[in-house]
Parts: structure tokens; sequence; C-alpha cells
């Protein structure tokens, strides 16, 4: 399917160094500056701009997902192209390479299966892009542990007033703190935490990436992202993975509805191989 020449974009990430995966297990995230070199943005640019268009105004989503809309409080937050992975012969040989393996499974300290890739474009509030309320990941998805992880790739320079991601440092280990997308109040998680975990909060400090730069954080994690407050999107490109030995819970997602998965068994499927490493 694809060239021995598109399959080395994957040798454009690098690896994550013991002080990064350190640093992501005790606070359930990290920074990794210049994990993508500059020739491979342009390539996964290239590539979703070719499907979204040159100002992301296209939505778009591949594979399973393609069968159900994403719910509009989701849509709010970006523009999103899902599983791009999964049409495109590129994307997948960067997202489902052994560098992208290694950088996901040396944070979740264990083999990983592939949970799915996106771009996520955050659009200008001139046009309507709005922030990233504070919420977890985990809490939308049917596993039954914790330990599912997302490495979130600028693909363009993400200064400040664009609206990078901010974290809740060590609350990974709170658990679950309630499902945001959805709620008609208006309330995000930070609204809802019981006194005794807001008492404990401890937010990231909102530092400007450079296109290539990436975060990763534990999808149990609390985190946000403040409004777009330039006139250019904001392009991101994300690689979700959970740990390979999971079972699956049954609750109802998009990804894994009508898929025949057993319960409390792994998610043996095509759509989440063991990642290589
Ligand atoms: O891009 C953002 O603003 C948030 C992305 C996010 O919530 C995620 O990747 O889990």
């Amino acid at each position: 399917m694809s060239t021995a020449t598109d399959s080395r974009i994957g040798d454009a990430i690098r690896e994550v160094t013991q002080a990064e995966v350190d640093h992501y297990q005790r606070n359930g995230w990290t920074r990794l500056p210049g994990l993508v070199k500059p020739q491979a943005l342009e390539v996964i640019l290239a590539r979703l701009k070719a499907k979204m268009g040159q100002d992301a105004e296209v939505e778009v989503a591949s594979g399973h997902e393609a069968k159900t809309a994403r719910p509009p409080q989701a849509r709010a937050l970006f523009n999103s192209y899902e599983n791009c992975a999964r049409t495109d012969p590129v994307l997948h040989d960067f997202a489902y390479s052994p560098a992208m393996g290694r950088v996901l499974s040396r944070c979740a300290g264990g083999p990983v299966r592939a949970w799915g890739d996106a771009a996520y474009v955050k659009m200008p509030v001139s046009r309507a892009g709005g922030k990233t309320p504070w919420h977890q990941d985990w809490p939308y998805y049917p596993f039954d542990r914790a330990g599912s992880l997302t490495v979130w790739i600028a693909l363009v320079d993400v200064p400040p007033e664009m609206g990078p991601m901010r974290f809740v440092s060590g609350s990974h280990l709170w658990g679950p703190q309630g499902r945001v997308v959805g709620r008609t109040d208006g309330k995000d998680t930070m609204d809802i935490l019981p006194q005794f975990l807001r008492d404990k909060v401890e937010i990231s400090p909102e530092v400007g990436m450079k296109a290539g730069d990436a975060t990763v954080h534990d999808d149990m994690t609390i985190h946000s992202a403040p409004p777009n407050q330039t006139d250019k999107p904001r392009w991101a490109y994300t690689m979700q993975a959970f740990p390979a030995d999971t079972l699956f819970t049954g609750c109802p997602q998009r990804r894994t509805d009508d898929l025949g998965l057993a319960l409390n068994q792994p998610l043996e499927h095509a759509n989440f191989p063991v990642l290589p490493t």
C-alpha cells in the first residue's frame, strides 16, 4: 500500500528521554520539544489540507467513526479529521510507526494498542472557535482500566494566544471525575471537582509550542485549552493508545459500537493493533 519512501516518515519522530517519561508518569503529562522533524510536518499538513481545505473548513471522518456524527458539543471545539491514518497510507506509516509506538509505550510503561489518530483544528474566535473546557478523555472510553494516553503534535507554531493545552498535574491519579461533553449547564470538570481535589489543583504553565513540539497526556489527566485568539487555525495531530491488555467493558462508544468486541476480553480487532516498537 505504501512505498519505501513513505514508510520513512516515522523516522522523523525522535526517541523520548527517560526524564520525559519520568515527568509523564509523575505528573500525567509531559512536553516533548521537537518530537517531529519539519519535513514530516509539511507532509502531514499537506495531506490534511488536501482533505479539510487550506483553512480546515471541511470536517472529515474515516473508518468506523464516519457512521456516527461527533456530538455537537465536541464539534464546537475543533474542526476535525478523525482516523486519517485508516485511509491515508502516509499518515498510517507515521501514526503506526515503531517510533510512534515507542513514544506511547515508553510513557505507558508497556505495550499499547492504537486507539486512533485525528487532526484537531481549533478555529480562531473570529470564526466561531471556542475554548477546550477542562475535561478528562478517559470517561468516554470502554476500558476496564486507566492508562490510555494521547500524543498531541503541534503542526504549526502555537504561541500562547493560539491556545496551547494546559494540564492539572497529578490528576491522572484522581480517577474519573465525570463526563463534560453532553452537559447542558455549561459546567466543566474544574467546576464539578470535589473541593478536596480542587484544593490540590496545580495547572501546568501556559507555554507556547513550535511546530513539531508535542505533549503526551494520560487520558485521566484533566486538561483544557484557551480559545484561539489569532486569525489562523491551530492545526494539531493526535494519536491515542491504551495498554494492550485492557479489557472491553461494553460501554457504548462510537469507536467500538457494532464491532462485535467481546465483553471482558482484550480489544483484539484490526482497528486496535498492538503498536510496533
Ligand atoms: O486540542 C485541544 O484543545 C484539546 C485536545 C484534547 O483535549 C485531547 O487531545 O485530548
